[in-house]
C-alpha cells in the first residue's frame, strides 16, 4: 500500500496543483466577464432613461418621475432606479430599494460638479449592488439632475460558486480515476509478477520442483527472475549432492557423532528438513530490566539440552513459543531467525501466545494438570475446563504454524512432550501424509493414575494420531499400552508394541535420551581457571564437595536432599567443617502457586540447616539460586567430588548424564534416585530412594568414603554408557524408526 502511495502521490499533487491554478484563472476570467456585462447593461439602461429623465426634471414632473421609477419594481436583476434633482436630492425612487435613501452618497456632489458618469460596486445592507449614475444635462450643458440604476450582483457570486463546485467535482473524479488506473498498472506490472515469483519460490522451497521456470518475462524483471532461478537450481543441486553423499557414508556404521547423524538425516529425509515442535524455545532473547541490555540465553530445560545438538547437526526448523520479553525484536517477517546466533545452523520459528493462552495452556493445563498427573510425587493435579479449552486452542495454533512449514512431499514432524497431545491430530486433519513422532520426556503413569484426567479420551486419541510415540524407558511404554488398552477402544499388539485404532497403527518404543557426550572432552585452560576461581571464591580448598544442578521443581527432591544432608551431618559429625554441598537452582514456573511456595520452603530449609551447623566461616550448603549457562555449569560438575540427583520421579534426568560426561578424569561419584529413567542405564551410580532420608544420608557417607579405585571403575563404566548411548544415537534411532514407517 505504501509503495502504491509513493507512486501515485506525486502524480496526484501535480494534478491537484494544476487544476487549482486553472480553476482560479477560470473563476477570475468569468468574474471579469460578468462584471463587464453588468456594467454595460447598467450604462445602456441608464442612457435610455436619460431622455425621459430630462423632460421630467425640466418640467419638475413628479408624477411621471414616480411612474418611471416604479416601472423597475418587478425586474429581476435590475433592482431599481433613482432620480435626483440638480441639488442631489432624491426626487423619485423605486419602492423596492427605498432604503437606498438612507445611504450616505458622497459621490453625488462630485458628479454634479464634474458632470461625469460613474459605475461602482456598493454595499447595500448585507448585499453588494452595482450602481451606475449618469448626469442629465439640458441643451446648454447645465445639470438638470441625476439618474441612477441599481443592479443586484448576487447572481454573480452564485455563478462563481457553481463554477468552483464543478471544478472541485471534476478534480475529485480525476483523482479517483488516476488512483484507480495507477493501482491497476502497478498491480499488473509489479505486484502480480512479484507474487507469482514468490509463490514459485515457496513451492520450490517445499520441494515442488516440477516447474523449472517461474514464468517468462523480459527486461529488468526478467533478469531478476533468471537470477532467482539460478539460486534455486544451485540450491537443488547442492541438496541432491549432499543427500547422495550421505547415503554412501551412512553405510559405514560406528560410534554416533554429530556428523554421522547429519549424514543419516540427509540420507533418510533427503531434501526435506526436519520440523521439530516444542513449547520451550532453545534460545531466548531477554532484556535485562536494570541495564536494558538484551542477552540471548539457553533455558534450563532437558528438552532443549537434548534437541539443540540434533538440530545443530542436521539443520531444519524448530517451532516453539516465543516467551521472552525481547523475542519479537529478533525475528523476520515470518517470525523466524537463524540460531545459534553466533553460528547459524537451523531456523527457530517463534509462535506468539497471549497472556491468557499462556496461562491456560502452559501454566494451567500442562503444568498444573498433566505434569503432576504423570509424576508420582503426591502433588494433586488441577484440571480446569477453561485451561483445557485454551490448551486445545494453542495446540491448534501450533498446528497452523507447523502446516505452513511442511514440504510438499514426505513431511516429517517431531513433537516434544506433554504440551502437545492434540497437535498430531490437528496436523493430520490437513496433512494425512505427514509422518509424525511424539517424544514424551516425562514419565507415563499407570492406568489408574491417568484415569483421573477428565479429558483422558481426547488426549489418548490425539496422541494416537502419531505414527510413533517414544518414552525414555520400557516401563513407561508398558504403562502407556496398559492405559490405552483400559481407557479407549483400541487393540494393543504386544508383538509389535503398537496400538491399533481403526486403520491407524501407532508404534510405541523406548528411546533413552542422553547428552552430547563428545563435547565433554579434555579440560581447557579457561575451564581450569574457572574451577580455581570457584574454589577460591567459595572457599572450597580441602573440602569434600558435592553438587546438584536443576530447575526448582517439586519432582527433583531438593527438600529431601537438604534433609538428607542435615541427617548426614547429624549422624556423621566428623564431616562438619570438611563437607560442602553446592546447589545450583534455576527458579521455574514461578507463576504457579506450588512452585512459588517451594522456592520459599527451600530458602527456609537451607537457612535453617546452615544456621544449625555454621561454624566460623564454614556453612554446609551454598545455595546459588539463578540461571547458569551450560559453560558456567560445567566447572561445577568438574570440581564436584560427587553429584546428587534425588528426583522423586523423573523421565530420564540429564543432569546425571551431564555430570558423568564431564568427569573426564573419572574421579567422581554419582548418587542417583532409583525413580529416574537414568537409573536404568547408570547402574554403577549409588542408587537411593530419596524418600528414605536415613538411606540417603548413608549414601552420602558411602560416596565420600568410596575407595578411589572403585570410584574410577564405576565412573568409567558410566562414561562408556553415556558415550555409546549419546543423544545422536537417540535421534538416529527415532529418525530411522520414523522413516522406516514411511511408505513412499
Ligand atoms: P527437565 O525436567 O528439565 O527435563 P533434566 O533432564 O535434568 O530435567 O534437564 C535439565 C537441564 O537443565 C540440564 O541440561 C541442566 O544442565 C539444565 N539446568 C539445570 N539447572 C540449571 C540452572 N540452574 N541453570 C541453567 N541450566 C540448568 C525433562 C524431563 C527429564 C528429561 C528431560 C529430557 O523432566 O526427565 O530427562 O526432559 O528428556
Amino acid at each position: 500500500m505504501k509503495r502504491v502511495l509513493l507512486f501515485i502521490l506525486p502524480i496526484l499533487i501535480i494534478v491537484t496543483l494544476s487544476f487549482t491554478i486553472f480553476g482560479i484563472m477560470q473563476v477570475k476570467f468569468t468574474e471579469e466577464r460578468l462584471m463587464d456585462d453588468l456594467k454595460r447593461k447598467a450604462r445602456t439602461v441608464d442612457e435610455s432613461l436619460e431622455l425621459s429623465a430630462r423632460y421630467i426634471l425640466r418640467d419638475n414632473d413628479l408624477k411621471s418621475a414616480n411612474r418611471l421609477v416604479e416601472s423597475f419594481q418587478n425586474r429581476e436583476r435590475l433592482q431599481g432606479c433613482v432620480i435626483y434633482d440638480k441639488n442631489g436630492q432624491i426626487l423619485a425612487i423605486t419602492k423596492r430599494i427605498s432604503d437606498w435613501k438612507n445611504k450616505e452618497k458622497p459621490y453625488i456632489s462630485d458628479i454634479l460638479t464634474t458632470k461625469n458618469s460613474r459605475g461602482t460596486l456598493e454595499k447595500f445592507g448585507y448585499y453588494s449592488v452595482y450602481s451606475y449614475i449618469l448626469p442629465v444635462l439640458d441643451d446648454e450643458e447645465n445639470v438638470l439632475g441625476l439618474v441612477e440604476v441599481i443592479y443586484d450582483t448576487s447572481y454573480l457570486f452564485t455563478t462563481l460558486t457553481e463554477l468552483w463546485r464543478r471544478i472541485s467535482i471534476s478534480l475529485i473524479i480525476l483523482i479517483l480515476a488516476i488512483t484507480l488506473v495507477a493501482s491497476l498498472i502497478q498491480r499488473q506490472i509489479f505486484i502480480l509478477p512479484v507474487r507469482r515469483l514468490t509463490q514459485w519460490f515457496m513451492h520450490f522451497q517445499k520441494g515442488e520442483t516440477e516447474k523449472l521456470r517461474p514464468f517468462e518475462e523480459k527486461g529488468e524483471f526478467g533478469k531478476l527472475i533468471s537470477e532467482v532461478e539460478q539460486v534455486a537450481l544451485s540450491l537443488r543441486v547442492a541438496r541432491k549432492v549432499v543427500t547422495e553423499d550421505a547415503h554412501v557414508r551412512v553405510q559405514n556404521e560406528g560410534l554416533w557423532t554429530e556428523s554421522k547423524l547429519k549424514d543419516l538425516v540427509r540420507a533418510k529425509l533427503g531434501e526435506n528438513a526436519l520440523v521439530v515442535v516444542s513449547n520451550r524455545e532453545p534460545y531466548l532473547h531477554i532484556t535485562d530490566e536494570v541495564t536494558g541490555i538484551v542477552k540471548c540465553t539457553r533455558p534450563a530445560s532437558g528438552v532443549v539440552t537434548a534437541i539443540d545438538p540434533i538440530l545443530r547437526a542436521c539443520g531444519g526448523t524448530w517451532i516453539a513459543h516465543g516467551a521472552a520479553n525481547a523475542d519479537r525484536k529478533f525475528v523476520n517477517s515470518k517470525n523466524k531467525l537463524g540460531v545459534p546466533p553466533e553460528d547459524t545452523r537451523y531456523i527457530l520459528k517463534r509462535v506468539w501466545l497471549s497472556k491468557e493462552e499462556e496461562n491456560g495452556y502452559y501454566y494451567g493445563f500442562s503444568n498444573e494438570g498433566l505434569w503432576p498427573l504423570c509424576h508420582i510425587t503426591h502433588t494433586r493435579p488441577i484440571f480446569r475446563e477453561t485451561d483445557w479449552l485454551m490448551y486445545k486452542k494453542v495446540n491448534q495454533k501450533f498446528a497452523d504454524s507447523v502446516l505452513e512449514e511442511l514440504p510438499a512431499k514426505n513431511p516429517f514432524v517431531f513433537i516434544q512432550d506433554y504440551h502437545f497431545t492434540l497437535l498430531a491430530k490437528f496436523i493430520k486433519e490437513k496433512r494425512p501424509d505427514a509422518t509424525i513422532a511424539l517424544f514424551w520426556h516425562i514419565p507415563w503413569p499407570n492406568p489408574e493414575s491417568f484415569a483421573i484426567c477428565p479429558y483422558q479420551k481426547e488426549i489418548l486419541e490425539g496422541m494416537l494420531s502419531c505414527d510413533l510415540i517414544g518414552f525414555h524407558v520400557q516401563f513407561h511404554c508398558n504403562n502407556f499400552l496398559d492405559t490405552t488398552n483400559r481407557l479407549i477402544e483400541c487393540r494393543v499388539d504386544t508383538e509389535k508394541f503398537s496400538v491399533v485404532r481403526g486403520n491407524k497403527e501407532t508404534l510405541v518404543r523406548a528411546f533413552p535420551i542422553s547428552v552430547d557426550g563428545y563435547t565433554y572432552g579434555k579440560t581447557s585452560k579457561s575451564e581450569t581457571d574457572q574451577i580455581n576461581k570457584i574454589r577460591k571464591d567459595l572457599e572450597l580448598e580441602n573440602k569434600i564437595t558435592a553438587v546438584s544442578v536443576e530447575r526448582i521443581d517439586y519432582t527433583k527432591g531438593i527438600i529431601e536432599r537438604i534433609l538428607a544432608i542435615d541427617r548426614f551431618l547429624e549422624k556423621y559429625p566428623q564431616y562438619k567443617n570438611r563437607f560442602v554441598f553446592i546447589q545450583l537452582a534455576a527458579p521455574s514456573r514461578i507463576h504457579i502457586k506450588r512452585y512459588h511456595e517451594l522456592i520459599g520452603e527451600i530458602d527456609e530449609l537451607v537457612e535453617k540447616v546452615n544456621w544449625k551447623y555454621s561454624d566460623g566461616n564454614w556453612k554446609p550448603i551454598i545455595y546459588l539460586k539463578r540461571h547458569f549457562s551450560p559453560e558456567e555449569i560445567r566447572p561445577y560438575y568438574m570440581l564436584g567430588d560427587f553429584c546428587i540427583v534425588s528426583s522423586l520421579h523423573d523421565g530420564m534426568n540429564l543432569v546425571a548424564k551431564e555430570y558423568v560426561a564431564s568427569k573426564n578424569n573419572s574421579n567422581g561419584a554419582l548418587i542417583l534416585s532409583c525413580f529416574t529413567g537414568a537409573s536404568r542405564e547408570l547402574t554403577d551410580a549409588i542408587q537411593i530412594n530419596p524418600y528414605s532420608i536415613e538411606e540417603f544420608a548413608d549414601a552420602i557417607k558411602f560416596a565420600i568414603e568410596m575407595p578411589l579405585e572403585e570410584k574410577r571403575k564405576r565412573m568409567e563404566n558410566m562414561r562408556k554408557v553415556v558415550a555409546e548411548n549419546n543423544v545422536y544415537l537417540w535421534a538416529a534411532n527415532i529418525i530411522s524408526e520414523l522413516t522406516g514407517l514411511k511408505k513412499t
